[in-house]
């Protein structure tokens, strides 16, 4: 079984039509995919009102078998077998696809959630750091979930602007990439990626092009988990991230785990020429009342593109 939530179909397009196919290899596996942004549902933020608008279709496309995981738990237990069942005699994927909230009401929130690491350093606090450390000039690229949310509170409650933040509320995994090409188109600024551990686990490929710009810095923040979706625990945990970072070739690596050791450590790093990685070991968890970014993406985009005199590249919003 393959859970995702249905933002992830994108990246499971490929293995699914080109490998797992009937046509194909005939592989069979059950889908178990989260619909957010689900057109008769609760209001979701925009990055997933588009996903899960074509969420049906795009399986439908693919010629996917799948049903809606219903809100009984008796009848649930059925059609996972059901599923199974019909995956095994077709010998291709099946997709349930499992609305809001489901989990929780159908079966009550008897979630098992994975420990944190070791060390008491929050991912807000370790923001606070970067901002505390960056010059104002810096430009950063934050990673999908709480992170950007995270950032875009820290600058609101400082009183800064958000103009040199872009917040990649979806596309996860890609922060490091569009932070990579920012660094290429403007090599005489500081470029910062605000990355977590599972998002760069995710498209681990963009490490070997990031090594590459001498003016891009890359925080990861190791919490060992998928923290801003339940908590889920990643391989990071058990891993020195800053050995992928050293193979692919960027120029200085470092690990912290306390805050003032992340200043430190960007301090000294901002003053050295090349590309550098800072693992950045911390627990799960946020603040219970964390708000969500209070600028549209679109929006943020276009003030970002013209904070770093890109704008005019294309057209505003209509
Ligand atoms: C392609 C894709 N898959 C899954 C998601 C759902 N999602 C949003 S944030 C997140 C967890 C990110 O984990 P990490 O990068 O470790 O950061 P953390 O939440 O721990 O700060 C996930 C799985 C998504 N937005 N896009």
């Amino acid at each position: 079984m393959v859970y995702m939530q249905n933002s992830g179909l994108g990246n499971a397009m490929n293995p699914l039509l080109s490998l797992a196919a009937r046509q194909v290899c005939g592989v069979p596996m059950l889908l178990l995919v989260g619909w957010r942004g689900e057109p008769e549902g609760a209001a979701d933020e925009p990055q997933h009102q588009r996903q899960g608008a074509v969420t049906l279709a795009l399986l439908q496309a693919c010629g996917l078998r799948h049903a809606l995981l219903e809100h009984e738990a008796s009848r649930c237990w059925a059609q996972l077998d059901e599923a199974v069942q019909q995956a095994k005699y077709l010998g291709e994927p099946v997709a349930l696809l499992v609305r809001r909230g489901l989990f929780s009401s159908s079966f009550g929130d008897g979630c098992v959630r994975a420990a944190g690491l070791a060390g008491g350093l929050a991912r807000e606090q370790a923001l606070e750091a970067c901002i505390d450390a960056l010059p104002s000039d810096a430009v950063t690229v934050t990673t999908t979930g709480m992170a950007a949310r995270e950032l875009f509170e820290i600058r609101a409650r400082r009183g800064m602007d958000h103009a040199l933040d872009f917040l990649a509320v979806g596309g996860m995994g890609h922060a490091a990439a569009i932070a990579f090409a920012i660094a290429q188109a403007r090599p005489r600024r500081c470029v910062v990626c605000l990355d977590g551990d599972g998002a760069m686990l995710m498209h681990m490929g963009a490490l070997s092009h990031c090594a590459q710009a001498a003016n891009l810095l890359h925080v990861v923040i190791n919490n060992g988990a998928h923290d801003s979706v339940g908590g889920q625990p990643t391989a990071a945990a058990a891993l020195e991230l800053g050995r992928f970072a050293s193979a692919a070739g960027y120029a200085h690596v470092a690990s912290v785990g306390e805050a003032a050791e992340l200043r430190g450590v960007l301090g000294e790093l901002l003053q050295r020429r090349g590309s550098s990685f800072i693992e950045v070991r911390c627990v799960k968890g946020s603040r219970a009342d964390l708000g969500r970014p209070r600028i549209p993406p679109r929006i943020n985009k276009e003030r970002f593109m013209s904070a770093i005199g890109a704008a005019g590249v294309h057209q505003e919003a209509p």
